[in-house]
């Protein structure tokens, strides 16, 4: 057996344990226990290998081959490569993680074959992407292009009330420091994120590997119906302000409207008040997520689902109120980057584009980024079921690897 796949066998067992739920599934949340497992893990990786560890001022890891971070910002013409550590509720293995041990292991990979960069390299893994504990999606990349504002960053509360920023001192980091990092930004030359494809794209073509060119605009919108607590068994059905009937039109709402116009809403999350069997609810939140490979799209159906929101809240006496907590606008990858990619990984990968966003998404807005799919036989992520095959995803480190060796040649 190579000796890669020894290292991969390795890396991967060390993290299969870490939030892992008894029946299968991650709960891998910023900030919390098994964070905090990752963050050590990452640490113990870096250090390993003797790479300067280092967590920025909204909490992404990074590990250094080429260059101290106590000597200050790196140089510019710095290369990254990385992803995520933390997951959705109930997620896969594979979705983040995957990205950071290809990224370890592409410089393992360098290493052993003598391969001296003339520029810094760093593994970094960026905190709170899914926005499954505080609600943003790319918390810790959106932190640092800026495109967030630290103090609402800071009052983001998850579901039992505590901040990020309470959570983020009882790890030990300081929330005061949270905000854009365009200093250490504008110093990289290039972020390449290795994924799991999530969809079944590659399957289909038979192929491996392949190269990201865009994601679609998507959003997620928080919305709140207020009715009338009541008691379930004496309320007469004519003086109720049931929040949970209009809240029930909106998902089929949100499903008409994706079909009407052809892209993707869905609405996986809603917290009844007081979630009691025998009690008429006092209200509804619920979350909608949205996304169309073209903006206008995305837009008619959020116009859509809002509509027929508010008619469904107004003909049950029940208020409305809605919240934008994340949107982000199509990516189109760097060009001359994503030409470079191709040509190391090979002509005639396939380029394909996603509905997932990812930090090398958010990223884009200040550096040159780009994606490497690896197959995913079933397309299916954000769930247990998540995977994919070890030889393909050696597949997507050599990749990777090929690709770091060029641009830090
Ligand atoms: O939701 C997404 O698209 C990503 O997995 N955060
Ligand atoms: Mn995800
Ligand atoms: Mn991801």
């Amino acid at each position: 057996m190579s000796e890669l796949v020894t290292r991969f066998r390795r890396l991967w067992a060390e993290l299969v344990p870490i939030g892992r739920r008894k029946e299968g599934g991650y709960d891998r949340f910023a900030w919390g226990e098994a964070d905090a497992e990752l963050r050590s893990w990452f640490h113990s990786e870096a250090a390993a290998r003797g790479l300067a560890f280092e967590q920025d001022r909204n909490g992404n890891l990074w590990a250094w081959w080429g260059h101290d971070p106590s000597d200050g910002p790196p140089r510019a013409g710095s290369i990254a490569a990385g992803s995520h550590l933390d997951s959705v509720p109930g997620g896969g293995a594979y979705d983040g993680p995957l990205g950071v041990v290809s990224a370890f292991l592409a410089l393992d990979e360098l290493r052993g074959a003598g391969h001296v960069p003339q520029r810094p390299i760093a593994v970094v893994a960026f905190t709170e992407e899914e926005g499954a504990r505080f609600g943003v999606a790319c918390l810790g990349s959106r932190l640092s292009v800026g495109e967030l504002d630290p103090a609402r960053a800071r009052a983001l509360r998850d579901a039992s009330g505590v901040s990020l920023a309470d959570a983020m001192r009882a790890a030990g980091a300081d929330p005061a420091m949270i905000g854009e990092d365009g200093v250490r930004l504008s110093r990289l030359a290039a972020f390449i994120e290795v994924h799991v494809e999530q969809g079944r794209f590659l399957e289909a073509e038979g192929a491996p590997i392949g190269v990201a060119t865009g994601i679609w605009p998507h959003g997620r919108w928080r919305l709140r119906f207020g009715g009338e607590p009541d008691h379930a068994g004496t309320a007469a059905l004519g003086e109720r302000r049931d929040p949970v009937l209009p809240f029930a039109e909106t998902v089929l709402a949100a499903r008409d409207a994706a079909h009407v116009h052809g892209g993707l809403a869905t609405v996986g999350r809603a917290v009844l008040h007081p979630n009691a069997t025998n009690a008429v609810a006092a209200s509804v939140e619920a979350w909608l997520d949205a996304r169309a490979r073209h903006e206008p799209v995305l837009e008619s159906i959020v116009a859509d689902v809002v509509a027929r929101a508010e008619s469904a809240a107004a003909r049950h006496g029940v208020t409305l109120a809605q919240f934008e907590e994340s949107r982000t606008a199509a990516v189109a990858f760097d060009v001359a980057l994503r030409r470079r990619v191709v040509d190391a990984v090979g002509v005639g990968v396939p380029e394909i584009e996603t509905g997932a966003g990812h930090d090398a998404g958010v990223l884009a807005a200040k550096v040159p980024t780009a994606m490497l799919f690896v197959r995913n036989p079933s397309g299916v992520s954000h769930s247990p079921a998540e995977r994919a095959d070890e030889v393909d995803c050696v597949e997507g480190v050599r990749a990777l690897t090929r690709v770091l060796a060029v641009l830090s040649a």
